[in-house]
């Protein structure tokens, strides 16, 4: 298994992100690369979130692992022993997504911690950690996700309604930018980068000819559920974990056919505006508000 290094948990720490390129080989990462290009509605599956302009932002999360390949990544040894290692806590998985960019497609994701949508969730500690995957290059062009460096420190900044969507407090902004180093993530399929729940992040435009695709995947503290009812969905559950060779092994099923996406629609009270909701019919029951599910 890879597991991290201490210098790795410790840049982790420092920068709230440590960079890990090949964490994943490109080969076990081309069969979900190969099915995002084939068919990048994923079945009806993906929906449209307004950003603060008013563009279209394609995402399908979801919180219940099948055996397809979407389900086996967050459930993979390496990847939850990793959050584990970085939260110095056992984890659950809270949830994960598919975020894709098409070519040539405006939206962007205004500057945001995760933390300042889960925490209204009822969730207590700041114990929350995501992976991102890249599922094909992830550069400058095509709207790669940039971070401020160390902005983890800052603790919980307010987020309110941007535009069309929700967006961290703009003078806070304005000083981190000020104060603090701005870095692009630029990723091979298969890179991938851990970053603390209260890393600010954004994203830019797709001005490529070819899409940008990554995948997140979350997990919470076991002890940190949410405390505020109508969180179900995000309570406490065991992962069943999969073994690392498991990509490499084939031992999945399909790469998303089986799997249960979140499904919104209309306008959340919260968060970001729904342009285009999934019409895939799985949507995973009860329906939830998207500010709920980002
Ligand atoms: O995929 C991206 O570019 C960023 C997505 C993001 O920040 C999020 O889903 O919270």
């Amino acid at each position: 298994m890879r597991s991290l290094s201490q210098a790795e948990i410790a840049r982790y720490h420092g920068d709230g992100y440590v960079c890990l390129p090949g964490f994943f080989s490109a080969d076990e990462i081309e069969p979900l690369r190969r099915a995002c290009l084939d068919d990048p509605s994923l079945g009806g599956a993906l929906m449209a979130l307004a950003d603060s302009a008013g563009n279209a932002q394609e995402v399908v999360p979801y919180t219940e692992l099948s055996d397809d390949l979407v389900g086996v990544i967050p459930r993979l040894e390496r990847v939850v022993a990793g959050a584990e290692a970085l939260l110095g806590l056992p984890c659950y998985h809270w949830h994960s997504k598919l975020s894709m960019k098409r070519p040539e497609s405006q939206g962007t994701w205004d500057w945001h911690q995760d933390y300042a949508y889960w925490y209204h969730q009822g969730v207590l500690r700041p114990d929350m950690v995501t992976i991102a995957i890249a599922v094909d290059q992830n550069t400058l062009e095509n709207g790669c996700m940039s971070v401020i460096k160390r902005s983890h420190k800052l603790g919980r900044i307010e987020h309110g309604r941007k535009g069309e969507a929700s967006g961290v407090d703009q003078a806070r902004l304005e000083q981190a930018l000020k104060h603090l180093e701005k870095v692009t993530w630029q990723l091979a399929p298969g890179d991938a980068v851990y970053f603390h729940c209260n890393l600010l992040h954004a994203s830019g435009p797709n001005l490529s000819a070819a899409p940008r695709t990554i995948i997140h995947c979350s997990y919470n503290a076991t002890d940190n559920a949410p405390f505020l009812p109508g969180q179900d969905v995000y309570s406490y559950r065991p992962i069943a974990i999969m073994p690392d060779n498991a990509l490499k092994d084939g031992a999945w099923d399909t790469v998303f056919d089986n799997q249960i996406f979140i499904s919104t629609d209309g306008d959340s009270g919260y968060g970001y505006k729904v342009l285009r909701a999934s019409t895939r019919a799985d949507g995973q029951a009860p329906r939830q508000n998207v500010s709920r599910a980002l």
